[in-house]
């Protein structure tokens, strides 16, 4: 058996390098002499012009989310997520250090997933996006009126977030999946001991739907399998969800062979209504656990950071009837549900057919009790059952799939590096066209939704090499928009993507953009530092701690000449933007500060902390192009030796 697993790994390989070499001179619709069609038309959107939708891709480890305009694929904004951002001051300002505050410490990077939409009745409703942190283990929430990360909770229990951040329906829940398990609760124990030992954590994570808080409402521990990816269940098979494994073998060394033992692994279907009912019933046990919980508020500028000491957590077999396994084959990656909630599609990586479950079959041969034994307590289903059809011959490597809401499903394949469209019913293959290069998921906007908005397709590729202008060995990682309004799919764009877009979600640019907002008012102001007026504008001393409380408005800073600051101080600056005018952004930067610039909106206020190490005067300014005398929106520092009795003064406009 490991030989067969070692030929069908090197075949694999094999056919992956090959793809690659082969793809160097391979150059699709779009190389040579131009497209055939109106491809530059259909992606065309006049200077001034909006696009049709928003699409939000996954930094992946730029551990940010990326705003991108379809069709033309321009991008608009990098919203800065778990990872410190200098452009506009996150994670160095003051006010959002609590941001990325975790169980360990202050953690500035992560590596992000998959981005999902909230959801009401199914359909998109663009209230807020959520994403995982891959690496330490988190799950963020974005406000889309601001476009600016509001949330961030922490997951115990959990290692490597990657069975996330997918939300039910109606957003009642953010479900975080483990990929890795652990010993829960952790534990110096030898890594040899994992079989049996080990847990996967899958936590429910509730969403008040004034706020959007997130509070974690039960973790379901899992026999110790790694969890890959999941989806909810829609429409009629609402209040399940589906996680896909791959380990079932719970291989602790070499997993390219060891976690590919078995012929099937499982995808688990949960029913978290009935847990949700066992546990609104006193159901489930309160463990110790340590996870930081990080609010953003938009009327006081700035984050807090709780750490929570406990969490409910549920052992599945507790609640009969909770879960169950469907027999899937080849380790698969993606499980994906259709519009309808019928079809749960198993992505085998290893295989070239597709798994398509039928979510009726499933309910009845759960109702017969219709078993293959189980899996630590858990009843295995068996596979001829709850099968719905095979998608026989897609292509090699599928990864992931979406839905047009016509019938059709679009699966990504990575070996073969195509994307195959095929009929949802009949299983039968209605085209395939090659992507540049080895792509991993694809996305139609709303395709995770009741009602997907079956205009466009996007292939987020692995592979760039030669699409772009070379930039050295490091390139950018690409996407490609194809029409899929007609029988065939047709390429449109080729255009490149920031840090590696796993996922992404789009929606029509309608059901966002008039709410989005312009401007803070500078009126609802509650930072505990803001400067409303200027006469308050001000500096004043506590110790060796300075606090300058500081405006900006087009061309000046209040106050502009500041001393009797002395080396060893820690200076902080509460900068107010007083513009009230949308657009209109300040920035504050000072030499020698350890941390980054600000970026200022107007109504807000944020706070650089700089303690400076040199005797001299010194200068601070605006880095932002304000206005036609941003050049003079400047001011100086005077900082003395720390035996000075110089008397703190500061002043605009004195000679
Ligand atoms: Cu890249 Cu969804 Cu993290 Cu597949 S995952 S490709
Ligand atoms: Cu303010 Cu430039």
């Amino acid at each position: 058996m490991k030989n067969t697993i070692n030929i069908l790994i090197t075949i694999i390989m094999t056919a992956g390098l090959v793809g690659c070499n082969n793809s160097e001179d391979k150059r699709g619709n779009g190389g040579q002499g131009g497209l055939a069609t109106n491809a530059a038309e259909k992606v065309y959107v006049a200077p001034g012009d909006h696009d049709e939708f928003y699409a939000f891709f996954s930094g992946g480890y730029s551990g940010n989310l990326t705003v991108y305009g379809l069709p033309s694929g321009r991008m608009f904004k990098e919203i800065p997520v778990f990872s410190q951002f200098a452009t506009s001051g996150y994670g160095y300002s003051e006010e959002t250090k609590p941001m990325l505050n975790t169980s360990f410490g202050f953690v500035p990077w992560d590596d992000s997933h998959h981005p999902d939409i909230s959801q009401t009745n199914g359909k998109l409703d663009g209230r807020w996006i959520f994403i995982n942190g891959n690496n330490t283990p988190r799950i963020a929430r974005i406000d889309l009126e601001t476009f600016e990360t509001e949330e961030i909770i922490e997951i115990p229990n959990s290692a490597g977030n990657h069975s996330s951040s997918f939300i039910t329906e109606n957003t009642e829940y953010v479900v975080a999946g483990t990929r890795f398990s652990v010993p829960v609760p952790q534990r110096d124990m030898s890594i040899k001991d994992y079989k049996g030992n080990f847990k996967g954590a899958i936590s429910f994570l509730s969403v008040d739907q004034d706020t959007g808080r997130m509070d974690i409402k039960f973790q379901l521990m899992m026999p110790g399998f790694n969890y890959d990816l999941s989806h909810p269940g829609r429409d009629k098979s609402h209040g399940w969800f589906f996680f896909t494994t791959y380990n079932t073998e719970e291989a602790n060394t070499l997993l390219e062979v060891n976690a590919s033992q078995n012929d099937k692994d499982f995808i688990a279907a949960v029913n978290w209504k009935l847990i949700e009912e066992y546990v609104n019933n006193g159901g489930g046990t309160k463990m110790p656990a340590e996870y930081a919980h990080n609010v953003y508020d938009h009327d006081t500028h700035a984050a807090t950071s709780t750490m929570k000491k406990e969490v409910l957590t549920v052992d599945p077999t507790k609640v009969p009837g909770a879960v169950y396994f469907l027999p899937t084959p080849k380790s698969p990656h993606g499980v994906d549900v259709d519009p309808t909630g019928e079809y749960i599609i198993g992505n085998g990586k290893l295989s070239a057919d597709l798994t398509v479950h039928s979510f009726t079959k499933m309910i009845d041969a759960i109702e017969k009790k219709n078993f293959d034994g189980e899996a630590y307590g858990i009843p295995i289903l068996k596979f001829d059952d709850v099968l719905a059809g095979t998608v026989k011959q897609g292509g090699l490597g599928p990864l992931h799939t979406e839905f047009d809401g016509k019938g059709n499903a679009y699966t990504t394949f990575f070996i073969s590096s195509e994307v195959v469209k095929w009929k949802l019913g009949t299983w039968e293959v209605l085209d395939r066209q090659p992507v540049f290069y080895s792509v991993g998921h694809g996305m139609i906007p709303g395709g995770n939704s009741r009602e997907p908005f079956g205009k466009y397709f996007v292939a987020m590729n692995k592979i760039t090499k030669d699409r772009y202008l070379p930039t050295g060995p490091e390139l950018e990682h690409s996407a490609q928009l194809f029409d899929i309004t007609g029988d065939k799919m047709e390429l449109l764009l080729d255009f490149p993507t920031h840090g590696e877009p796993h996922y992404a979600a789009g929606i029509p640019a309608d059901i966002i953009k008039n709410n989005s907002k312009k401007f803070y008012k500078l009126a609802e102001n509650k930072h505990e530092h803001a400067t409303i007026t200027d006469a308050d504008a001000r500096v004043e001393r506590k110790g060796n701690e300075v606090h300058v409380y500081m405006t900006m408005i087009r061309s000046h800073f209040n106050p502009d000449n500041i001393e009797g600051i002395k080396v060893g101080d820690k200076v902080y600056f509460h900068v107010t933007n007083h513009e009230q005018d949308f657009d209109v952004p300040h920035g504050f930067a000072m030499i020698g500060a350890n941390n980054s610039e600000l970026l200022i909106m107007p109504g807000q206020t944020k706070t650089l902390l700089w303690e400076p190490k040199k005797v001299g005067v010194w200068p601070f300014y605006c880095t932002d192009f304000c206005s036609a005398l941003h050049q003079e929106m400047q001011g100086y520092i005077r900082v003395s030796p720390a035996s000075s009795n110089i008397e703190l003064s500061w002043g605009l406009g004195e000679d």
